[in-house]
């Protein structure tokens, strides 16, 4: 089918604006400046990244990481991918060709597993770490790592595994989620191991402000290391089926009973809704008619990826029926810490509140209320989705975080978009 259907199908693949491939919040921008910061108590990094992938988004903000400390790279998400695919591709050869010489696969979901970290990768850190000058280190017992990487690769489930492999008891020291950008800011030290003593720093997960190169920035989207609302899921169904069928890989046509390979995500999810009955009625204001649309924007279709490294058959695909037609609100009250407190008071907020929100069904809507003690000003430039002219003042550095907050969680604030009478 491949070679009869070759001629039909896009040779490049085209995004409808670069600016979806564009993420850097505050927060990375942030993160890199303390990451650097906290090098010089640093021995060692361990750079996380989705095995999936193993090029894609390891951009020079991290080689320069790699230069000036040991390091070790762990291809994680393994259970994703063959690992027969990453040893004929010579994707470790290929890495070693890059200068990156230590490289592990993980898989952290299997706890069972995790003797390899504890027993493979941390005396390979010691070793490394003992066969350099520390510098203002020399002599010290303790060993210090930092863990690095772009977003959602398992950078978090790794400390907290290692850290459970030595004590199973303890829960989970860092927040993880399966979403870009649950750790925010970088982390105090967290003791993995006491003898000799092993800590580990959390960072964020960092992109580049500029992604070089569209299949690049796309791939990172299909391992959802950008937030999908960004990119837009349209899109990331497109660039996957661009990628299948230009690669011969023609497996979504059976498990989606779509008669034929389609060249077009709004085409193919309008079939693949249509056979699933996953269609919602909206309004055309051109025709003033209802029309029957696909409804994956609103979640019910959802595109699982299962994508390997570089020349793998890479599909996997569910779908998720809505519960039920009512809607549930979850209210978090909640009182914030002032603009002058410490920074780690305001971190410790955010996490806490962060962590609510990911505790919360998706399909509830969310209202968070109380008093935020946060200034967001009227200006909303690039900020019109979340917030409207009419917020007072101008804007501090609580409003900034929490304007980011909202933003990352796609909430509205409120009374910004509403004028007040001016009584205080
Ligand atoms: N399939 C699979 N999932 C994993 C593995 N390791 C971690 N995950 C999942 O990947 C998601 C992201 O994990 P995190 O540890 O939060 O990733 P992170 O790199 O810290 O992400 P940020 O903090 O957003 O930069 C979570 O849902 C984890 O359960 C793995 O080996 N295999
Ligand atoms: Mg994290």
């Amino acid at each position: 089918m491949a070679s009869r259907l070759s001629g039909a199908f896009r040779s490049k693949f085209v995004v409808p604006n670069l600016d979806i491939l564009r993420w850097f919040p505050g927060h990375m921008h942030k993160g890199i400046d303390r990451m650097q910061a906290r090098l010089k108590d640093i021995d060692c990094i361990i750079e996380v990244h989705d095995a999936r992938i193993p090029f894609s988004g390891r951009d020079s903000k991290f080689r320069s990481f790699m230069q000036q400390r040991p390091h070790i790279l762990l291809l994680n998400k393994c259970d994703l991918v063959e690992e027969k695919d990453i040893r004929e591709l010579q994707i470790i050869e290929k890495l070693q060709r890059e200068g990156v010489h230590v490289v592990f696969l993980t898989d952290l979901r299997q706890y069972e597993k995790c003797d390899i970290l504890r027993n493979k990768i941390l005396p390979v850190v010691r070793e490394l770490t003992d066969s350099r000058p520390r510098y203002n280190r020399e002599g010290l017992k303790e060993y210090n790592i930092m863990v690095i990487g772009v977003p959602n690769v398992g950078k978090s489930t790794f400390i907290n595994t290692v850290r459970w492999a030595n004590a199973p008891k303890k829960g989970r020291a860092v927040s993880v989620g399966n979403k870009a950008g649950v750790t925010r800011s970088v982390s105090s030290k967290v003791k993995i191991e006491s003898n000799p003593p092993i800590y580990i720093v959390d960072t964020p997960g960092i992109l580049t402000p500029h992604i070089p190169n569209i299949e690049n920035g796309m791939r990172l989207a299909l391992c959802s290391c950008l937030p999908d609302h960004l990119v837009g899921e349209e899109n990331i169904v497109d660039y996957l089926l661009f990628w299948m069928n230009k690669r011969g890989k023609f497996s979504y046509v059976d498990f989606f009973c779509v008669d034929e390979p389609i060249d077009n995500a709004v085409m193919f999810l309008v079939k693949v809704a249509t056979k699933k009955n996953l269609l919602k009625r909206v309004l055309d204001l051109a025709t003033h008619q209802v029309k029957r649309v696909h409804d994956c924007m609103a979640g019910y279709l959802k595109v699982l990826v299962k994508m390997s490294s570089i020349e793998h058959d890479l599909f996997r695909a569910a779908t998720e029926q809505p519960d039920e037609n009512d809607v549930k609100i979850t209210i978090i009250q909640c009182y914030a810490p002032t603009n002058a407190a410490k920074e780690e008071e305001k971190e410790d907020f955010r996490s806490s509140l962060q962590s609510l929100l990911d505790h919360t069904p998706r399909r509830d809507l969310k209202i968070i209320m109380g008093d935020l003690n946060a200034k967001v000003g009227d200006d909303n430039t690039n900020r019109e989705l979340i917030m409207g002219r009419h917020g007072v003042s101008t804007c501090n550095e609580n409003g900034e975080l929490f304007t980011d907050f909202c933003a990352f969680n796609d909430h509205v604030i409120g009374v910004t978009v509403f004028s007040h009478k001016n009584i205080h």
